[in-house]
């Protein structure tokens, strides 16, 4: 955006924050200044926290490769000649990760030449910026590129956040949201409540930024941020760099948060202008106190957030999160402990650092300074050292400043930017697909498969330094604070903390920018979709509701435990047929946990009674039989991804509900989005009720209102039958879009 939409936008603050206290009558926090600031009708709007419905305008929406395909075939149906806003398209997602980064990359066009050529085309077509594969990933190319303090952006992605770090509101949402805000309409989302998060003092050795997202994990869990943004405040927040900033409000995500954000700063200003924005860092000091919260809120946090968090930074402790969930965390100094008791692998398989989270020029010489005491000491890293950089610029200025040298001479592999292992678009050969197996990234995801596609991988997150001093160990029984390693000599050695500087002394380096603008007249462009294509599909609208209750439906699927969006629409290999729903659809709960049985990804088909099959083989039975289904889901279903596929695919194999005990906030919209009709159990417990031979029958839909509870009925195979209420947080429009049978239905 141009500095001057954004001067634009910071002089329209002072009156509509005027106008937000008088009617609040109190002072305000930074995330209400935003929110209000991009009202859609501030007059007409409602507030009231976790409640409300907030209709917004927002700056920007960025897409990546992956989700970005279902965003545009969506778009596209709007049938707008351009976007409305700035937008940008990155292809980082599909880039696999199997030999080095320049293979890597030359593998990555040919494969998915006609992906990236749809992409490309669409982008020019209808005026959307184009970062091109190698460019770097999303949130690494936005943070340098286009986040600024005070906007409000939406992306689909769930680690949008990320741009958080430069005092932006940003939020990861599904493909639909971007496409409907890229048509020109409103974005709503449920006025959220705030976690404040008060920092003091500094981090000291080996702590950084990730400790503070880890440790918060641990502490909130991954379902304590949904609807809710976490603000970040306090002197300890001015001593951490923009991009560890980022680093905390990225792994927001994990929280379930609906986005993180810190007060402006001097920090941030100092990467503005790193990153040739030095008109924006101006324009941001000008404004700096409108983009910050107001001096009473800082003074009196418990006044105006509705949790407040204290983090003595000076006190924190280095954390490692893991296996399996990202707020499973300790402090490394308990890990080995920890290790023994519950029989993990110990050895140490792999160690990654970089991705969207962490791979700053800071993190990077963190995690090159322990590597040259290594060095020096003439010890060799354990374990394979895989390196992602962020984007092309710090690639360029960590190889011109020497610490690419350092890691390729510790053994390290270079991968391309892009998200690689971070998305089970990792090619490993050194272990079986069934073998348990340790592995340390620097990373924000450790869901079972994540990264190798293996859910026998356990996968341990921590800072890139830690992580490092972990390779050269090659055990998960080491603590690079306060233990030793055996030196070549056979004396113990003993790490210092690492040092760094936060920014590039001299300044950062520039490579291949892989930016394309859009035809200043998309009007004859065409977009590229190769008929019969087996990856990309146009897409057909799902019918509408055809105004009956449903009655008894057949039950595809209980899910137990963990049930994010890796288990219910995995990535990997599958991430190929991300534009081609049909296609897709093959992967459908094929890492759900089957609560009737245990079984990963199978079940019984309810009509014939056979067992051990996937539960897209049933859902295609069941639709084949014209039967509709739904599914039951245990906490926080839907977890991670923004990835939509996680409620289309159900949504076109015949599912009409999903009941569950509690919903991650991202995913629940989805299914709302595509017609779904998302239910709640108002007793957590009625979840035990439900049998696999059960019927569901949904009551009295003619009559769904918003905050209405509905009534559902559990058919029981003898014949009796159980009534249970189910909540739901459809608003009025939403109950449009499940009667018209999608939100895009409704639009048209
Ligand atoms: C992720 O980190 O899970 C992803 C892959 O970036 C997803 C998006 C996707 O599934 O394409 C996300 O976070 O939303
Ligand atoms: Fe890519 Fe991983 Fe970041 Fe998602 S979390 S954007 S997959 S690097």
């Amino acid at each position: 955006m141009a500095v001057d939409q954004i001067e634009r936008l910071y002089e329209s603050m002072p009156a509509k924050l005027d106008a937000a206290r008088r009617r609040f009558g109190r002072a305000l926090t930074l995330s209400e200044k935003i929110l209000v600031a991009h009202t859609d009708d501030f007059d007409k709007q409602e507030w009231s926290r976790g409640k409300a419905q907030l209709r917004l305008r927002v700056d920007r929406v960025s897409l990546q490769d992956a989700t970005g395909q279902m965003a545009l075939l969506q778009f596209m149906q709007a049938g707008k000649k351009q976007v409305a806003v700035p937008s940008t398209v990155h292809c980082d997602h599909l880039i696999r990760a199997q030999t080095g980064a320049a293979e890597d990359m030359q593998r990555a066009v040919t494969e998915n030449s006609e992906v990236y050529e749809f992409l490309h085309s669409a982008s020019k077509k209808y005026g959307i910026g184009f970062w091109k594969p190698g460019a770097g990933i999303i949130h690494q190319v936005v943070l340098e590129n286009y986040a600024f303090p005070g906007g409000l952006m939406i992306g689909a992605d769930s680690h949008t956040p990320n741009a958080g770090g430069l005092g932006m509101v940003a939020i990861g949402v599904g493909g639909a949201d971007c496409g409907e805000a890229m048509a020109g309409l409103a974005w709503e989302v449920l006025d959220p409540k705030l976690i404040g998060v008060r920092l003091t003092g500094k981090f000291t050795g080996w702590t950084s930024a990730k400790d503070v997202i880890t440790y918060l994990l641990g502490l909130l869990t991954v379902k304590g941020g949904t609807n809710k943004i976490v603000e970040y405040f306090g002197p300890g927040a001015e001593s951490i760099s923009a991009t560890g900033k980022g680093t905390i409000c990225n792994m927001g995500a994990e929280l379930g948060a609906t986005t993180s954000v810190f007060h402006f700063d001097d920090r941030m200003a100092a990467y503005l202008r790193a990153t040739d924005r030095a008109d924006i860092a101006a324009a941001a000091e000008r404004f700096r106190e409108h983009l910050v919260a107001d001096p009473d809120v800082v003074a009196n946090p418990a006044k105006y957030y509705d949790e407040v968090v204290e983090i003595d930074l000076s006190e924190l402790e280095p954390h490692v999160v893991g296996p399996h969930s990202p707020d499973r965390a300790r402090p490394v100094s308990k890990l080995a402990a920890e290790v023994k008791k519950e029989g993990w692998p110990v050895q140490i398989k792999a160690a990654l650092i970089g991705s969207c989270t962490n791979s700053s020029y800071e993190d990077m010489k963190r995690a090159a300074h322990v590597a040259m005491q290594a060095l020096k000491a003439g010890l060799k890293a354990k374990t394979p050292f895989l390196v992602t950089p962020g984007s092309e610029r710090i690639y360029q200025t960590i190889k011109r400043d020497g610490i690419m040298e350092t890691f390729e001479k510790i053994g390290g592999t270079v991968l391309a930017n892009a998200c690689g292992p971070c998305i089970g678009q990792w090619k490993r050969s050194d272990v079986g697909r069934e073998e348990a197996n340790a592995i340390v990234s620097s990373f924000n995801r450790n869901f079972p498969g994540r990264n190798d596609g293996s859910a026998a991988t356990l996968s341990f997150l921590t800072s890139p330094e830690i992580v490092t001093a972990l390779a050269f160990a090659g055990t998960l029984e080491f603590d690079p604070v306060h233990g030793t390693i055996p030196g070549p000599d056979g004396k113990a050695f003993r790490f210092t903390a690492p040092e760094s500087e936060e920014l590039p002394a001299r300044g950062f380096a520039k490579g291949e920018e892989g930016f394309e603008a859009p035809a200043s007249d998309g009007e004859g462009v065409a977009v590229a979709v190769a008929p019969g294509s087996e990856r990309l599909q146009l897409l057909q609208p799902f019918p509408r509701w055809d105004g009956r209750d449903f009655t008894e439906l057949a039950i595809l699927v209980k899910t137990k435990g963990k049930t994010t969006t890796d288990h219910i629409s995995p990535a990997g290999a599958w991430l190929r047929y991300r534009g081609h729903l049909d296609r897709i659809s093959d992967n459908m709960f094929l890492g759900a946990v089957n609560a009737f049985s245990g079984e990963i990804g199978k079940g019984v088909n309810p009509v014939s009674g056979e067992g051990g099959k996937s539960f897209t083989q049933i859902a295609r039975d069941l639709k084949a039989r014209g039967m509709s289904w739904l599914v039951i889901g245990d906490e926080n279903y839907g977890e991670g991804s923004s990835r939509e596929h996680a409620a289309m695919s159900p949504r076109y194999l015949g599912c009409k509900v999903v009941i569950v005990r509690s919903f991650a906030r991202i995913h629940e919209t989805n299914l709302k989005k595509q017609g779904i009709l998302p239910l709640v159990f108002a007793q957590p417990s009625d979840y035990e009720l439900i049998e696999q031979s059960d019927r569901v029958s949904v009551r009295g839909l003619a009559a769904l209102a918003p905050g209405k509870p509905v009534e559902v009925v559990i058919h029981k195979s003898g014949g009796k039958t159980v009534t249970i209420q189910c909540h739901h947080t459809l608003t009025d429009e939403q109950i449009g879009w499940f009667k018209a049978g999608s939100a895009l239905n409704a639009l048209k």
